[in-house]
């Protein structure tokens, strides 16, 4: 059992297709998110089908980057993963860096989107805004993972 001072915390963190095109930077992702003392509940590499990305992607639909966002979330093999740690949403968000890699690169060089981002749309992660995206956007990508469950057996240190 992993034991922890404050209660675990999911969100959803994805590889996008410009860093799963390069393996020795889909490692170093990989060690970044053991380094960060996540815990790694379910991994998973796939790729979308234009439709998911559309509808993944909804909330952004008439923007001027939609059309872009959508086309290259479904250009190439992705990985998605579920992770776990105290406020794992905020630490995950933080170690990828904001969203504009150039503004990424500017106030914080040491973040994963300022090192290895190539454009805005092009920024190589994404990561859960809040506790409800996160709950939807891991039913979205590992629809049989009963995160209910999962808690609840962590709490009791079933694991
Ligand atoms: P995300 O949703 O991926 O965690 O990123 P975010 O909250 O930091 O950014 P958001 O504004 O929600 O945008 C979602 C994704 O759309 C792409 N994007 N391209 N100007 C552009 O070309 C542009 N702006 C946003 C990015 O891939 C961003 O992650
Ligand atoms: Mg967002």
């Amino acid at each position: 059992t992993h034991r922890c001072a404050k209660a675990l915390q999911l969100t959803l963190a994805v590889i996008k297709p410009d860093a799963v095109a390069h393996p020795v930077i889909l490692e170093a992702l990989h060690q970044r998110i053991l380094e960060n003392n996540f815990i790694i509940v379910r991994s998973k590499d796939l790729v979308w089908r234009r439709q998911d990305s559309e509808k993944f992607y909804s909330e952004h639909a008439g923007r001027f980057f939609y059309q872009r966002l959508v086309e290259f979330m479904s250009s190439g093999p992705m990985r998605a993963y579920v992770l776990a740690r105290e406020d794992a949403i905020t630490h995950w968000r933080e170690l990828m860096g904001p969203t504009k890699v150039f503004r990424a690169r500017y106030t914080s060089p040491l973040t994963i989107r300022a090192q290895y981002g190539l454009t805005d749309t092009r920024n190589t992660t994404h990561g859960s805004d809040s506790v409800e995206s996160a709950q939807r956007e891991i039913s979205f990508f590992f629809p049989d993972f009963s995160q209910e469950t999962w808690m609840e057996r962590e709490e009791l240190g079933f694991r």
